[in-house]
């Protein structure tokens, strides 16, 4: 199994929550690195790199100060082909299961391959699934797909388990960032319940309560990065 990604599955084994802070570099200050970095809560575990829409080099840019601040793994949670970095440590590689767009099922992992042929990223298949978050995501607009609205359990978790079975090896709940509603505690116990892999939630988490009401629901892993960005 790879390195990382048996780290996050072991956590999951024995149920030690893991907490990742999502950076885009698009609103990111290099200059800035060490006083953000100083900001975010002694609990992270990982550093997640990307956003919907990054200007060329600015992810590699973003990396590469981070890499220089700590040691904690970076992982790249790319928008599009374009935001690969040989400076971090894995690479998320994403498809949008929720959605029907096949650019962004197996379009842009196509073109992400010259990129990462001989690539030194640990490389994880990750469903991501996107959820009703109250309003209009960035990934919404950016995929041009629709959110499974959240009262839609039983599709949301077919999905996860159609993921898991297409080989998929985590499993992302993600409201969107930004999101007015998180992702549902009912929705988490329910996907949590269906799976053997890895659980991830992002979007909309804010406060500690909503991290603890997401992870006694069932999350391996929370996603946070607007929070710390204001
Ligand atoms: C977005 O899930 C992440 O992809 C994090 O969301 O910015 O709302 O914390 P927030």
């Amino acid at each position: 199994m790879l390195n990382f990604y048996r780290e996050i599955y072991t956590a999951r084994a024995e149920n030690k929550k893991l907490l990742a802070i999502l950076i885009d570099p698009d609103k990111f200050e290099e200059t800035r690195t060490e006083s953000y970095l100083k900001s975010i809560p002694e609990s992270t575990s990982h550093i997640f790199v990307g956003g919907s829409t990054v200007e060329n080099n600015k992810t590699a840019q973003t990396v590469k100060a981070i890499k220089t601040e700590t040691n904690l793994p970076v992982f790249l949670f790319p928008g599009d082909h374009n935001q690969i970095s040989e400076d971090a440590d894995v690479i998320l590689f994403l498809s949008l299961i929720s959605g029907r767009n096949p650019e962004y099922l197996i379009g842009q992992q196509v073109k992400s391959v010259s990129k990462l042929k001989n690539t030194s990223l640990e490389i994880i298949p990750t469903g991501y699934i996107l959820i009703d978050g109250g309003n209009i995501s960035a990934v919404q607009r950016v995929s041009n797909t629709e959110p499974i609205p959240q009262f839609e359990i039983d599709t949301i978790v077919d999905t996860a388990l159609a993921g898991q079975y297409s080989g998929q090896k985590l499993i992302y709940l993600e409201a969107g960032s930004g999101a007015k509603l998180p992702v549902s505690e009912e929705i988490i116990t329910a996907v949590k319940k269906a799976i053997d892999i890895p659980l991830i939630v992002g979007g909309g988490i804010r406060s500690i309560q909503q991290q603890k009401k997401a992870y006694d629901a069932g999350a391996d892993m929370l996603v946070m990065g607007t929070h710390f960005e204001e």
